[in-house]
């Protein structure tokens, strides 16, 4: 007998922690902002408060359901009490909707159109806008702020960055830095998952599209474009496809279109990247030196997490730079002689990245070689303002010269990826067997932390992959404690860049239907280790001749 009864119906109680699991299961969408599944239970937001069979009343999120129990989640009362709610947060809140960098994605707009919000009863409290723009990867406007605690359990549980947390008590309640300080003095580390959990406007991603609109227009500037792996399989749903879908042919169309000159896949960068960490893995594991294990680099915001709190580990960071930044130095490298001003764009499904493109490492002679990062968030804005309907695009391929990728490259995107591509490269059997093999190796899948032992030669190389930055800081304390690994993945965003700030955000499931989308790209890609990319043999005795380590590697450290 193990059920309970909602608004008169039985449903079964099947391992859900709260009530709210399980009245969602049934189908009723109760409205919360505070509840995320992955973070601790904050209940503060009120909303998910249900009717108890003796009239009390009790915040699904937090009460554990019981067999028996019966609840109401639509009544009279409880109506009343969530446009309470609702007319209490707008009556402090900014009204200006419809200017908001969150207009149309921000659940306050949502609820109070769900509830049916006419008018608030009380006078407009809202104060101005209080600006943080410090930071490359997000803006803050403390006063769109709920206090709903969201940004905090997130910086805090799932990246163990702790850059924002409550401050003052009572009416004069912020979220806040250390000593209010800018963000970007903070420990933050761009990552964005603050902004993908918060639910208004309070914290929002940096949007740099219209500076690419203005190179786009302007006549004297060559404008070319790199796509990441991610970007692929989650555009669509908002334009007419499916999460997961893979529509890197209709992104080309639609950027061509926009008026870029040249577009190219990051996965093409992705195969630069696997050549060279190989090369650096073998590297250091053959001199049996100290700087074991090889961290990947490809991720600026664990490379950011490292530099602040792990700076002695930064010499086993790989100096591979990230895939971005290596195709970007070969695609500024090969226009340097236009006889217009070469612009380049990345289009990316993340918020660090806009960070690391403006790293000094990253400028030649005071020019980034990525000019703009926008996000696959800031591309759909893009889409939809220019008027192209995505859904009737026909797909179309990428430029030569650089055109060529491989599904080693598309599976960079998610958790995993990397190492399954750069395992590829290490294994000396080049059968397809062998090749399906090492996706069976505990490699794939959306866990937090996996761990595989791999035989090279007489040797078992251990490897680990994390995503997540707590993930990250756990191992490296076991590390710290004698575990000993060869190899480790770390990507600072849960499930790795499908999990991007700069997506569409999204429930778990649905990140994991992007990743399954890059697993099916690499199914179908003719080429499936970077080795075999043809374009790479012809860059190595080309345009990266004698020049692999100014063009392709970075030191961190120094
Ligand atoms: Fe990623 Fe990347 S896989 S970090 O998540 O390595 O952003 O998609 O573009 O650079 O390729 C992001 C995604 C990239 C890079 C690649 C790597
Ligand atoms: Fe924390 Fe990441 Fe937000 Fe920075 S961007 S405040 S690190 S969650």
């Amino acid at each position: 007998n193990n059920y309970m009864i909602i608004d008169g119906m039985p449903v079964e109680i099947n391992g859900e922690k709260n009530l709210l699991e399980v009245i969602r299961k049934a189908g009723i969408k109760l409205p919360t902002f505070c509840y995320h599944s992955e973070l601790s239970i904050y209940g503060a937001c009120r909303m998910c408060m249900v009717e108890n069979e003796w009239g009390g009343l009790d915040a699904a999120c937090s009460t554990p359901p019981k067999p028996g129990m019966q609840i109401k989640t639509n009544t009279q009362r409880l109506r009343k009490y969530r446009k309470m709610i609702l007319e209490l947060l707008l009556a402090n809140h900014c009204r200006d909707c419809t200017t908001c960098n969150n207009n149309g994605k921000c659940k306050l707009q949502d609820l109070a159109i769900t509830f049916n919000i006419e008018g608030v009863r009380f006078p407009n409290t809202a104060a101005e806008p209080k600006i943080d723009d410090s930071s490359n990867c997000i803006t803050r406007d403390q006063n769109k702020c709920i206090l709903c605690g969201d940004c905090v359990r997130m910086c805090n549980e799932i990246q163990n960055v702790g850059a924002i947390d409550f401050a003052h008590r009572g009416s004069k309640m912020t979220i806040s830095t250390a000593f209010d300080q800018p963000i970007a003095s903070s420990p933050c580390v761009g990552c964005g998952q603050c902004a993908a959990a918060c639910p208004t406007g309070a914290i929002v991603v940096k949007n740099d599209k219209n500076k690419v609109w203005e190179a786009l227009d302007d006549k004297n500037a060559k404008v070319t474009v790199q796509i990441a792996p991610a970007v692929r399989v989650a555009i669509g749903k908002e334009l007419g496809h499916s999460n997961g879908e893979n529509t890197i042919g209709k992104i080309v169309a639609a950027l061509r279109r926009m008026g870029f000159d040249e577009i190219y896949d990051t996965s093409t960068g992705a195969d630069l990247t696997v050549l060279e960490e190989s090369n650096e893995f073998l590297k250091r594991l053959e001199a049996g030196d100290n700087k074991m294990p090889l961290f990947t680099s490809c991720c600026p915001a664990w490379v950011n997490f490292c530099e602040k709190n792990y700076p002695e580990l930064l010499p086993n960071v790989s100096t591979c730079r990230s895939p971005m930044q290596m195709f970007a130095s070969v695609i500024k490298e090969q226009n340097k002689t236009s006889s217009r001003k070469p612009v380049h764009v990345a289009v990316m499904p993340c918020t660090a990245k806009k960070q690391e493109a403006a790293r000094e490492e990253f400028k030649v002679n005071g020019d980034p070689n990525v000019d703009y990062v926008i996000t696959t968030q800031e591309l759909i804005q893009m889409i939809k303002e220019s008027g192209i309907v995505f859904a009737d695009l026909e797909p179309e391929a990428v430029d030569m010269p650089f055109g060529t990728m491989t599904g080693a490259g598309v599976i960079f995107g998610v958790t995993g990826g990397v190492t399954e591509a750069v395992l590829r490269r290490l294994s000396s059997d080049k059968s397809s067997t062998s090749l399906m093999s090492i996706a069976y190796q505990g490699v794939r899948g959306m866990e937090g932390v996996k761990e595989t032992k791999i035989m090279f030669g007489d040797r078992e190389l251990r490897i680990a992959i994390v995503s997540g930055l707590k993930n990250a800081g756990d191992l490296i304390e076991s590390i710290k404690a004698g575990e000993h690994y060869d190899f480790v993945e770390v990507m600072a965003c849960p499930g790795g860049c499908v999990s991007g700030a700069g997506q569409p955000f999204t429930s778990q499931e649905e990140k994991e239907k992007r990743g399954k989308g890059l697993y099916s790209a690499d199914k179908l890609s003719n080429i499936k280790r970077s080795e075999e990319n043809p374009l790479m043999m012809s860059l190595y005795n080309g345009l990266l001749k004698g020049r692999v380590h100014e063009l392709l590697h970075v030191h961190y450290a120094d």
